[in-house]
């Protein structure tokens, strides 16, 4: 059977990021992707000045109500970036009444670099370690994971620290919880995650390739929820996700006028292999 998953976060109309990359990575997975927009804006916020954004909050109560009339189920849902704090509560009813038992997956778009995404106001952060509570799996990179569990924001950690944020997260309730963008030697990134039912810490690492770039995050969440909703463990899902990001950059190394995003589309079909 098809799986069903629903992706809640922005539509960030040019920006390879959010429900422009959920989309067709879940689909190239083979997953029936339903949409939830939390906000259409006309690019994403990282590296854009005078934005448009328009909320859609007053819209996801009467989504929700009508797929209930319909009586949609889903296996998964997937959480991204949410710009207004009134969603959590649509959020956490939606988990209720469509996906009673379902998995939920949790990626924190709330920050990067060291820095709280600007359009977004510090009661995200709360509303963002409430839904944490509800999540299977939750995603960050370093920073949002620094922010979440209180922890001062640092250039680079000890794996023992990593370990220590790990723990934290695990605290606030996930069964998984992962970091993103860990490093604890030159020339080596990747992720590290915590099953809090048994204890243990897996890591899996990747060839640093030497370029910043946009919505790598997106794309990281969407193929790990892609893997897990069809079936893989958490490491594979991991794996997966930090070998399909780390084409996506090596995709995009050569093109300097491309500032905004990767060229995912261009290695998408790696993930049918
Ligand atoms: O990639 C995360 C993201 C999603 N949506 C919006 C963003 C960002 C990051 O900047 O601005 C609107």
């Amino acid at each position: 059977m098809t799986k069903r998953v629903v992706s809640v976060q922005d539509i960030s109309c040019l920006g390879q990021c959010s429900q422009t990359v959920a989309l067709p990575i879940l689909s190239v997975l083979g997953i029936e992707t339903v949409i939830l927009p939390s906000a259409v804006l006309s690019t994403h916020t990282g590296c854009f000045e005078g934005f448009t954004v328009h909320d859609l909050t007053e819209e996801m109560p009467k989504i929700i109500a009508h797929w209930k009339k319909e009586n949609i189920t889903f296996d998964a849902i997937y959480t991204g970036y949410i710009g207004d704090v009134r969603q959590f509560d649509y959020i956490i009813d939606l988990k209720k009444q469509l996906n009673p038992g379902g998995f939920v997956i949790v990626d924190p778009a709330i920050a990067d670099m060291g820095e709280l995404y600007p359009a977004l106001s510090l009661d995200i952060v709360d509303g963002m370690k409430k839904l944490i509570t509800q999540a299977d799996i939750i995603i960050p990179n370093i920073t949002e994971a620094s922010i979440i569990t209180d922890t001062p924001y640092k250039n680079s950690y000890s794996q023992e620290e990593i370990e220590v944020i790990l723990h934290k997260l695990a605290d606030r309730g996930p069964r998984y919880s992962v970091i993103t963008g860990v490093s604890f030697e030159p020339g080596k990134i990747g992720a590290g995650c915590l099953d809090k039912s048994t204890g243990e810490i897996t890591y899996y690492f990747n060839d640093y390739v030497d370029k910043v770039c946009y919505g790598t995050g997106d794309i990281f969440s969407s193929v790990v929820v892609g893997r897990l909703v069809n079936g893989s463990t958490v490491y594979d899902a991991l794996k997966s996700a930090s070998d399909f990001v780390t084409s996506c950059i090596r995709a995009t190394l050569d093109d300097d006028d491309h500032f905004y995003g990767v060229h995912f589309e261009s290695v998408l079909g790696d993930l049918l292999r």
